[in-house]
C-alpha cells in the first residue's frame, strides 16, 4: 500500500505531535501521521508506572491555544496523574478528530528527501511521501536499558518504567528491587513500598528531590484559575521557563539568612521544581547554588531518621536543579519504613543480575520482581534511531556524531524539508514542554506556509546560521552550572554517546523572539529555492 503524498508527516502522536497535526490541518495543510504507540499520547502512553506524574503543574501543562478546550477541560489535581493526562490527550484527539490521521502501532524507520518529497519507510506496508518531515518523536521516549551482566537470566519479574504494563500490576507479598533513583524511581518507590513486602532501592546517585505539595483543587480554586487563566497564559508566554513563576525579586546573597531562608521554605513548600529557581543565579552562581543545597540537604536529614541513609541521600555530585529536580510524594519519609533499604551501589557496587535476584560487591539480594528506572537516551535517541538522509547524501547519524548541531533547535543543514520539535538546541526539557511545543508548531506551520504559498520547493537550515546557533547554544550553557553534572541533558547517563549539552538554556522567552525575528525577516538562517 502506498501512503497519500500529504504536504506533511508527522511522526508520533504524543503533546506535540498531536498539536502539530491540529495546527497543520487548521491551516489548510494535508497531514498524515504515524505513530509507535497503539494509541494517543507519546510519553503518557508508555509511562504508566505506579505514581507517574508531570511535575509541571496541570493548569501550564495543557494546550493553550483553544481557550474553549481549555474552559471545558477541569484538572482534578495540582500535579496530574499519568492516567489524567492520556485521559486529556485522547479528549484533545477525539475533539479535533486527529485520530483518525495517524497510522498507530508502526514506526518509521528511514527517510531520504529526493529533492521534491521525503520517502518514509515504515516497520508496516505503508510508505509516506510527504513533501515535509517534521519529527514529533520526543526527548525522552527511547529507553535506556543498562547492560547489566545476567539481566536476561534473572528469573523473576522485570519491569521497566519507561514501558510499564497498560494492566495492574501488583507487587503483594514481593520482594521488589529497584534500579534507579531519577525522577521515574523516586515517583514509583513510594507506591511500591505500599504494596511490597520488602523493598530494596539500588542507588547509585542521589538526586534531589523536593516534595510535590500535590492536592485536589477546591470548587474555589477552580473558578480561580478559570478567572485568571488567560493572565496566566499571557504571563507563561515570554516567560523564561513557559510557566509563570518568577524568581524571588532579590539576591540571595545581599540578603539575610532569615530571610533567604524564609524564601527557600516559601518555594520548597509550593513544591517541585521550581525550587531550583528560588533565587535569581542560582544555576549560575556557585555560591547561591550551595545556599540552596544546604536548605534541600537539611530537609533530607530532617525527614530520614537513619543518619546513614539520610547520608547515603544527599547528593554530592551536581550543584542543585543541574539535573532536573525530582518532584515526589513521600520519597524519602518511605526510607523510614522497617521493609524499606537503600543500597548505596557506590559503596557495594552492582556486579550482576543473578537468576534469583542482584549480587553486589556486599552480598546477594533475593527479588521476585526487578524494576529499572533507568532513564532515556534522551533528545537524540530517537531522532538518531531513524536513517534520515538528505538529496546530497547528508546523513543525521553522521552530523550529530560530534553531538547535535541544528539551527534554532529546529532544523538540520543538509536535511531540506525536515524539522524536529522539542529538541536539542532548543528549550524543549528545561521548560514547559507543552508551551514550548504549542510555540515551535506554530512558528513551523508558519514557515511550511509561507512555502507552499510562495512556491517555495525546499527550505533548509544554512550551515553558517547553525554553527552560530549551536555556539550560542554551547556559550550559553557555559556561562551556567548545568554542564558540571552528568546529566541526560549532556547525554552522560548513556555508555559512548557524545557529550554536548543539548537543550537551549536561554530561556523560553528568548527563544521564541529570537525565532519570531528569523520569520519577521524572511528566515535568512534558511535557504528558500
Ligand atoms: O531517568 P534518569 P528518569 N546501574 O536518567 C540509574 C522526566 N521525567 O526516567 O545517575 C545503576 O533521571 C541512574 O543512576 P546514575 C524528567 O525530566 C519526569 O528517572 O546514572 N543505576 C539514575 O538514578 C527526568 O529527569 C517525570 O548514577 C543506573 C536512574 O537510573 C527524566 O524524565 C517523571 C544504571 C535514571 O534516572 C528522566 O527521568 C519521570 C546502572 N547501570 C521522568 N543506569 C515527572 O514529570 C542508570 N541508572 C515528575
Amino acid at each position: 500500500m502506498t501512503g497519500a503524498d500529504t504536504d506533511i508527516l508527522i511522526i508520533g502522536a504524543g503533546f506535540s505531535g498531536l498539536r502539530a497535526m491540529h495546527a497543520a490541518t487548521r491551516a489548510g495543510l494535508s497531514a498524515t501521521g504515524v505513530e509507535s504507540g497503539r494509541g494517543v499520547g507519546g510519553t503518557w502512553y508508555w509511562n504508566r508506572y505506579p505514581g507517574a506524574r508531570c511535575d509541571v503543574e496541570s493548569i501550564d501543562y495543557s494546550y493553550s491555544f483553544d481557550p474553549q478546550l481549555q474552559d471545558e477541560w477541569e484538572w482534578s489535581e495540582r500535579y496530574a496523574t499519568q492516567p489524567e493526562i492520556l485521559a486529556y490527550l485522547e479528549h484533545v484527539a477525539d475533539r479535533y478528530d486527529l485520530r483518525r490521521r495517524f497510522e498507530f502501532g508502526t514506526t518509521v524507520l528511514a527517510a531520504s528527501f529526493d529533492g521534491v518529497r521525503w520517502s518514509v519507510r515504515t516497520d508496516g506496508d505503508r510508505e509516506y511521501r510527504p513533501r515535509f518531515l517534521l519529527c514529533a518523536t520526543g526527548s525522552l521516549s527511547i529507553p535506556s536499558v543498562p547492560d547489566l551482566p545476567g539481566l536476561d537470566g534473572f528469573a523473576g519479574r522485570t519491569l521497566l518504567t519507561a514501558r510499564w504494563p497498560a494492566e495492574e500490576v501488583s507487587f503483594r507479598g514481593e520482594r521488589v528491587g529497584v534500579i534507579g533513583t531519577g525522577s521515574s524511581g523516586i515517583q514509583s518507590i513510594p507506591l511500591i513500598a505500599e504494596q511490597a513486602a520488602e523493598l530494596t532501592v539500588f542507588q547509585r546517585t542521589a538526586n534531589y528531590s523536593v516534595p510535590a505539595d500535590n492536592r485536589p483543587f477546591s470548587p474555589a480554586e477552580r473558578a480561580e484559575i478559570r478567572r485568571m487563566y488567560p493572565r496566566r497564559r499571557a504571563d507563561s508566554a515570554y516567560s523564561p521557563a513557559g510557566t509563570p513563576h518568577e524568581a524571588y525579586p532579590a539576591d540571595a546573597l545581599a540578603i539575610d539568612q532569615r530571610e533567604r531562608d524564609s524564601a527557600f521554605q516559601e518555594r520548597w513548600s509550593a513544591g517541585g521544581v521550581l525550587f531550583g529557581k528560588t533565587f535569581p543565579r542560582q544555576t549560575t552562581d556557585e555560591r547561591v547554588n550551595a545556599l540552596a543545597r544546604e536548605f534541600a540537604e537539611t530537609k533530607i536529614r530532617a525527614t530520614v531518621r537513619d543518619p546513614r541513609v539520610a547520608a547515603d541521600l544527599v547528593p554530592d555530585d551536581h550543584p542543585i536543579g543541574t539535573k532536573r529536580i525530582c518532584t515526589d510524594s513521600g520519597y524519602y519519609e518511605t526510607f523510614n519504613r522497617d521493609h524499606v533499604r537503600l543500597v548505596n551501589l557506590r559503596r557495594e557496587p552492582l556486579e550482576a543480575v543473578t537468576p534469583t535476584g542482584v549480587r553486589t560487591a556486599a552480598g546477594d539480594y533475593e527479588l521476585d520482581s526487578l524494576v529499572l528506572a533507568t532513564g532515556f537516551d534522551a533528545m537524540t535517541g530517537a531522532l538518531r534511531r531513524i536513517d534520515l538522509r538528505g538529496p546530497r547524501g547528508d546523513r543525521l547519524q553522521e552530523a550529530w556524531t560530534g553531538g547535535p548541531v541544528s539551527y534554532l533547535g529546529l532544523a538540520v543543514p543538509g536535511l531540506p524539508n525536515l524539522f524536529y520539535l522539542t529538541g536539542p538546541g532548543s528549550p524543549s526539557v528545561l521548560v514547559n514542554m507543552v508551551t514550548a511545543a504549542e510555540q515551535q508548531v506554530d512558528w513551523l506551520v508558519g514557515l511550511v506556509r509561507h512555502c507552499l504559498d510562495e512556491g517555495i520547493d525546499e527550505v533548509e537550515a544554512r550551515a553558517d546560521a547553525a554553527q552560530r546557533w549551536t555556539r550560542h547554544v554551547d556559550e550559553v550553557a557555559e556561562r551556567t552550572l548545568f554542564p558540571q553534572a552528568a546529566s541526560w541533558y549532556t547525554g552522560a547517563n548513556v555508555p559512548g554517546k557524545q557529550r554536548r549539552f543539548m537543550p537551549y538554556l536561554g530561556g523560553f522567552g528568548a527563544y521564541r523572539r529570537a525565532c519570531e525575528q528569523v520569520s519577521a525577516e524572511g528566515y535568512p538562517g534558511f535557504v528558500l529555492t
